[in-house]
């Protein structure tokens, strides 16, 4: 582990919250355990083990009923955690994973077995190598037969840049934690437009309108700057949203969030139990299982 990688929450609050009855946490890691699923050479971090039953047990001690794992760039291109935590799951979580152009069909078909259903593309600079885009184009191409979408990450100043390549995706595409807007701007601002004007403008583009810890300037525990932007993004786009803790909060340098807290940030973004059934329980059903 990096002398600067905090930990996650050892004792997290239980929730005021109650999440609906088949809600999914839709964005979630799990990490090594290292000595069975060593970190990829390429890594830009070493976190901690963030192990599979530790990530279960948060589920069920949140009120979660199921997960969406996505595989991050600490393990590069080898998914085996991740498709190991998958099968352990027992139809109760579904992957993300990360591939590049070399893999086989028959690959490909192992893990769509496993229950991956979306490839992740990831823009940030201080987490990933530069990919050139007609080797990220071949890849959507790849796993678009089988039904899968394409998730990614960027941060907000790079959304002019990348709006092209992001639009002609042949798949949904879904975008981590709103885009990852400056919240010291308005949220009903022009960066933030842009944002909504691309999803407004694409059927085909969702969000996850989560990460208020990584997001806020105002910080814990109630995340307060970060509420105007998810919540217009839930009631613009009540159909087109997911959410997930980002357990095991992977680089917070700062502080490390209660993830008792990040759920009871829910009623204040999806303020109606339609809004709640939407985001947690329809939507990502409909896009995983
Ligand atoms: C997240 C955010 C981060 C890390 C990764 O794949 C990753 O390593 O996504 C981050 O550092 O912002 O969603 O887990």
């Amino acid at each position: 582990m990096d002398a600067d990688y905090l930990p996650f929450h050892p004792n997290p609050s239980k929730p005021r919250f109650v999440p609906p009855a088949g809600a999914v946490d839709a964005h979630c890691h799990v990490f090594g355990p290292a000595d069975r699923f060593p970190y990829a050479p390429s890594r830009k971090y070493t976190p901690c083990d963030a192990p599979k039953e530790k990530l279960f047990a948060l589920r069920d001690f949140l009120g979660f009923e199921r997960n969406v794992i996505v595989q991050a760039t600490c393990h590069g291109n080898d998914n085996r955690a991740l498709v190991d935590a998958l099968l352990s799951a027992q139809g109760r979580a579904r992957g993300v994973a990360s591939i590049d152009r070399s893999i086989t069909d028959e690959q490909l078909r192992q893990l769509d077995l496993a229950g991956v259903r979306a490839t992740r593309f990831n823009f940030v600079r201080r987490l990933v190598d530069f990919t050139p885009r007609e080797v990220l184009v071949e890849i959507a191409q790849r796993v678009a037969p089988l039904g899968w979408h394409v998730v990614v990450y960027f941060e907000a100043q790079d959304l002019p840049q990348l709006w092209d390549f992001f639009t002609s995706l042949p798949t949904v595409v879904v975008v981590d934690h709103m885009g990852r807007p400056d919240v010291s701007k308005p949220a009903d601002g022009a960066e933030f437009d842009l944002f909504v004007r691309l999803m407004s403008e694409h059927p085909n583009i969702w969000s996850k309108v989560s990460c208020p810890e990584r997001l806020s300037v105002s910080g814990p525990p109630t995340y307060d700057d970060v509420v105007p932007f998810a919540r217009r993004l839930v009631e613009t786009f009540p159909e087109r949203v997911l959410w997930g803790t980002d357990w095991p909060h992977p680089n917070m340098k700062l502080h490390m969030p209660n993830d008792g807290d990040l759920v009871d940030f829910l009623p204040r973004i999806a303020t109606t139990p339609a809004l709640q059934h939407s985001l947690l329980v329809d939507n990502p059903l409909r896009l995983y299982w």
